[in-house]
């Protein structure tokens, strides 16, 4: 059989598909994977990992007989496409069956942030609404401005729920789109006439840090800064200060620069919602990208052709 190097982990029904046509490496259950991979590598013709561990160069160069990487998730700026390109090997990703969860969780942290729901929970869990009273008025989330820095995929879905709320939805990338959303070619401009920003973009070079301080200022003292995208795209000292200084009003954060880890400072604020890194990580959506990720593996063994390449991937 093909061998396959699992890099992180993946669900049971993965594992049995991939079982019946491959003999699967767990590059976890390795002491020393370098070890492992200068012993083993060469044999390895199939990568399944995901988009936190992607693959790093220098496993990518242990692997020279690599043919193909299954990426369990959409965002795979932790694979090296370039490299990748380089060898002919095909990059597939999980596209389009997570649009709607993470376009979930994008809304419901900016109802978080905007309704306190959080703390007002707390109120009443704790008992201090009998003995102290009621909770403090929140703010509506009804008919806010909200600026969409990426409108793709999931972008798109975040606006169409957006709809439920009154917003009025406008959006920044590199190039317009074709839709009847106002666009804006210039993100401090954009943040500077919304109410709340949701950044949905890829990580990557290209969008490092692109919230930057003159973009969280331009929110502003009442803005909403909600990330669903990559940590890499918000500037998480500047985060912190703007939070801390009251220069930013709210933010709700599902990802982060270093995770697991988030700044105690981060952690201590607050004006804060924070979530684990969780948009698409319910049981339905996990299945249907664990499915995606096994159909692509299966597919290009069989034919050599694939569901759903990354876009630098497409033409090959
Ligand atoms: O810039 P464009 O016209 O290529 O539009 C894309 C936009 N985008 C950017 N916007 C501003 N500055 C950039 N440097 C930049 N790079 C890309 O992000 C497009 O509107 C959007 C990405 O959309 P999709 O490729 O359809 O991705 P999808 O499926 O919505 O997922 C977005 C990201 C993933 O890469 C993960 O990091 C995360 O959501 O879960």
């Amino acid at each position: 059989m093909t061998d396959l190097l699992l890099i992180g982990g993946a669900t049971d029904a993965m594992l049995e598909r991939l079982s019946e046509k491959f003999t699967v490496h767990k590059l976890n259950d390795q002491t020393d994977p370098s070890a492992w991979l200068a012993e083993n590598g060469a044999k390895i013709e199939y990568v399944a990992t995901n988009g936190h561990d992607g693959v790093k160069p220098d496993y990518m160069a242990a692997l020279p007989n690599l043919k193909m990487i299954s990426c369990y998730g959409v965002g795979y700026d932790a694979i090296d496409t370039s490299v990748a390109l380089e060898r002919s090997i095909m990059v597939t990703h999980t596209p389009n069956v997570l649009n709607a969860e993470v376009a979930s969780t994008a809304v419901l942290l900016m109802l978080a942030c905007y309704r306190n729901f959080l703390a007002d929970e707390a109120h009443a869990r704790s008992g201090r609404w009998e003995t102290e009273g009621n909770a403090p008025l929140s703010l509506s989330a009804d008919g806010r401005t909200v600026g969409i820095l990426g409108l793709g995929r999931i972008g798109q879905a975040i606006a169409d729920k957006l709809a439920a709320f009154d917003a009025t939805v406008v959006y920044h990338s590199r190039t317009q789109k074709d839709v009847a959303l106002k666009y804006y070619d210039d993100l401090t401009e954009m943040a500077s006439d919304v109410d709340v920003l949701i950044c949905i973009t890829p990580g990557g070079p290209s969008t490092n840090k692109i919230v930057n301080r003159e973009v969280l200022n331009a929110l502003g003292p009442d803005g909403v800064l909600i990330n669903v995208s990559r940590g890499s795209v918000v500037d998480e000292a500047e985060l912190i200060s703007a939070l801390q200084e009251g220069r930013l009003g709210k933010a709700g954060l599902d990802v982060f620069e270093k995770e697991p880890h988030i700044p105690e400072a981060l952690r201590q604020l607050d004006n804060v919602v924070l979530l684990p890194h969780v948009g698409s990580g319910t049981v339905e959506t996990r299945a249907a990208m664990g499915a995606l990720t096994v159909d692509n593996l299966l597919q290009h063994l069989e034919s050599g052709s694939v569901i759903s390449p990354v876009p630098e991937c497409a033409g090959m």
